[in-house]
């Protein structure tokens, strides 16, 4: 296919080996890149049953035909086995890497072994290295990147872990210029097990394209248009932290564990706080819409805020100060730490201290405390001990109950949208590939416009078009996909880009095809690596279910166990799935995935 080289690189860490492999074509036919293409390695190279922080675990670095060449393509899918969930993980990064590998002529970079002293990956047009980190292995996140940009250049991607990542904090990322972060289930702590504190690339080669001019036509069109979108103003002053707003209005703003949906301190949180602290706007490569808000935080250094890591650090708990939420996001960045998780995590402790389950005094809304123990998690100490395992690990071991109000999907931290009253939108979470993450099908803004309360078969279908859109397309693809959620950016213009790229021309049924494929395969690789399915895997917890909201305009909603589990149902029966949740031979068949059904023939 054009549009990409049809190879990747193969690092073996063990063997201090690095490898050119001339990837099978049909990966590209059949998965894209990016996250496709994550799914097919992971389902074919990694041994079952694989240690997620042992060294056969396989690191996947992956771009897709129009990273670097469409609007808002400096994006990058980072994936593995989780160590957090035992499952298939996977995150997507604005990074300079992505662009840049591109660029030393390769698609992607798969990483097995551990190597036998702190490395890091260096690619540069065609030829790739295994270098000694032992200089940088401690340092924060930004600071390593500043390191190794002194010595390879400016010009060069690079991807780092921070120090939480070194220490294998099961929800530790990848971070990229400082506040891009990416894989959410742990992907830091993955590259951590392999000794690996960064990886980077620098090239000046152009990959060979079908139509070069059209290509370059299209990308101009494309700027033009999202910057031209009636909402491009206001997204430029706030970005994604005008959600806050949204969120309380809507009442699903994350308030104390999850356990309310509207914050009394909301406005010292949302947009327009942040508008008046703001000193900078930062972005991924390409991009055409910068929504990466820099403030100055309460420690007077530069914090870059998303609405995910506000609400999480902010309302969830209890926390009424930007410059304080500032400081604490600041910090996971630097440690390399997801904001989502640690701000969940950090909520469990409060709740689990009021309940007195642990000895320690956390109080809520205590932002000192909060970011001592940030600390300690990313070190490992203390209490911080604990809870680097991630809320369900932290649950099971503290009992008394906590497994109701711990909040994740799967093992994987909830992210900042209340469900007591959004249905769909817990389904969402339920049926992520990786766990409860929005990503993949952010349908609670439509679930709010077109009715909250019903758990009608609409909301399933809805709920699948979103998540072969998002989880499909655009990973696979590679690219953000904010110009068309955010602003009303055209979908028609990705079939036409990918047609001057690639010089395939296709429709909406093609991408569709490759998404329930890709989302079959991770399904099956999940079933793989736990030994089988249930389908209370796919709900979220209890305390959705059993404890309504008290406060706001929907005090009083909860969940529907049984309403719930007959949407599930539903889209097992759409997804062609049987009633445990397992993909069906039939369907597997007719995806072109008849060897993954053979290997799940036993679970039948
Ligand atoms: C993403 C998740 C999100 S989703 C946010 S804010 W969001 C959090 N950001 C973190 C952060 O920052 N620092 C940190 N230490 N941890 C963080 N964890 C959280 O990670 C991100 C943007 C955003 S901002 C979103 S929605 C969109 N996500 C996209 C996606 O998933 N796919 C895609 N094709 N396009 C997307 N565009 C948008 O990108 P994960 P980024 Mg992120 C500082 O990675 O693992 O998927 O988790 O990548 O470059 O920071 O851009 O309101
Ligand atoms: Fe990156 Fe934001 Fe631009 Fe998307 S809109 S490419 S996340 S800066």
């Amino acid at each position: 296919m054009k549009g990409l080289w049809g190879r990747a690189l193969w690092v073996d860490l063990s063997r201090e080996e690095v490898k050119v492999w001339e990837y099978p074509a049909e990966y590209a036919l059949n998965y894209v890149g990016g996250r496709g293409f994550a799914a097919r390695v992971l389902w074919d190279y990694l041994p079952p049953g694989a240690d997620p922080l042992g060294p056969e675990n396989l690191l996947v670095l992956a771009t897709g035909p129009i990273t670097g060449l469409a609007v808002n393509s400096g994006k990058m899918v980072v994936a593995a086995k989780s160590p957090l969930t035992g499952g298939y993980g996977d995150g997507n990064v604005g990074s300079y890497f992505g662009t840049m590998l591109r660029k030393a002529g390769y698609d992607a970079v798969v990483i097995s072994g551990r190597a036998r002293r702190p490395s890091y990956l260096y690619v540069e047009n065609g030829k790739a290295y295994v270098l000694s980190a032992e200089a940088i292995w401690g340092t924060s996140a930004s600071e390593c990147e500043r390191r190794l940009k002194e010595v390879h250049g400016r010009s060069s991607g690079v991807l780092c872990i921070g120090p939480a990542g070194e220490k294998l904090v099961k929800y530790s990322v990848v971070i990229s210029q400082g506040g891009r972060a990416g894989g959410r289930p742990g992907m830091g702590a993955v590259m951590g097990s392999k000794n690996l504190k960064a990886a980077i690339a620098l090239g000046d080669m152009d990959v060979p394209v079908a139509e070069e001019k059209e290509t370059r036509r299209l990308l101009a069109e494309g700027f033009k248009a999202v910057k031209s979108k009636e909402g491009y103003s206001f997204w430029e002053r706030q970005g994604t932290m005008a959600t806050i707003e949204w969120s309380q209005e809507a009442s699903v703003l994350p308030t104390y564990n999850f356990r309310e949906g509207v914050f009394e301190f909301h406005r010292m949180i949302d947009g327009y706080s942040m508008e008046a602290m703001k000193i900078g706007l930062h972005s991924c490569p390409i991009c055409a819409m910068p929504c990466g808000n820099v403030v100055r935080d309460y420690e007077g250094a530069p914090s870059e805020l998303d609405y995910e890591n506000v609400a999480m650090l902010g309302s969830n708990i209890g926390i009424g100060h930007l410059g304080h939420v500032a400081v604490l996001n600041r910090l996971a960045d630097e440690l390399g730490l997801d904001t989502i998780s640690v701000g969940s995590v950090v909520g469990f402790a409060m709740e689990a201290s009021e309940r007195r389950l642990i000895e320690e005094r956390v109080e809520w809304g205590d932002h000192k405390k909060a970011r001592e123990l940030i600390i300690d998690i990313a070190q490992r100490r203390g209490l911080g001990e604990l809870l680097a395992e991630g809320v369900k690990r932290a649950s099971e071991k503290i009992g008394g109950g906590s497994q109701e109000w711990a909040m994740h999907v799967k093992g994987l931290e909830i992210s900042a949208y209340d469900c007591h009253a959004a249905p769909a939108m817990a389904l969402a979470y339920g049926t992520s590939p990786i766990g409860a993450h929005h990503k993949d099908a952010w349908i609670i803004s439509w679930e709010v416009r077109t009715g909250r309360h019903s758990y009608d078969e609409a909301k399933v279908d809805k709920l699948i078009e979103l998540q072969r859109i998002r989880g499909g397309m655009f990973e696979t693809l590679v690219a953000c996909r904010f110009p068309w959620v955010e602003l009303g950016f055209e979908l028609d213009w990705y079939p036409r880009i990918f047609k001057a790229v690639t010089g395939m021309s296709v429709g909406f049924d093609y991408f569709y095809e490759v998404a329930d494929r890709v989302y079959a395969l991770i399904r099956a690789f999940w079933v793989r690596e736990h030994g089988g399915w249930s389908s209370s895997m796919d709900v979220p917890p209890a305390r959705w279910f059993k404890e309504p909201l008290t406060k706001g305009p929907l005090a009083g909603s909860k969940l529907d166990y049984d309403a719930y589990m007959s949407m599930l149902s539903a889209y097992y029966r759409k997804r062609g799935w049987d009633s445990r949740g397992i993909p069906k031979r039939e369907t597997l068949e007719r995806l072109g995935l008849a060897d993954v059904a053979e290997a799940l023939q036993k679970y039948a």
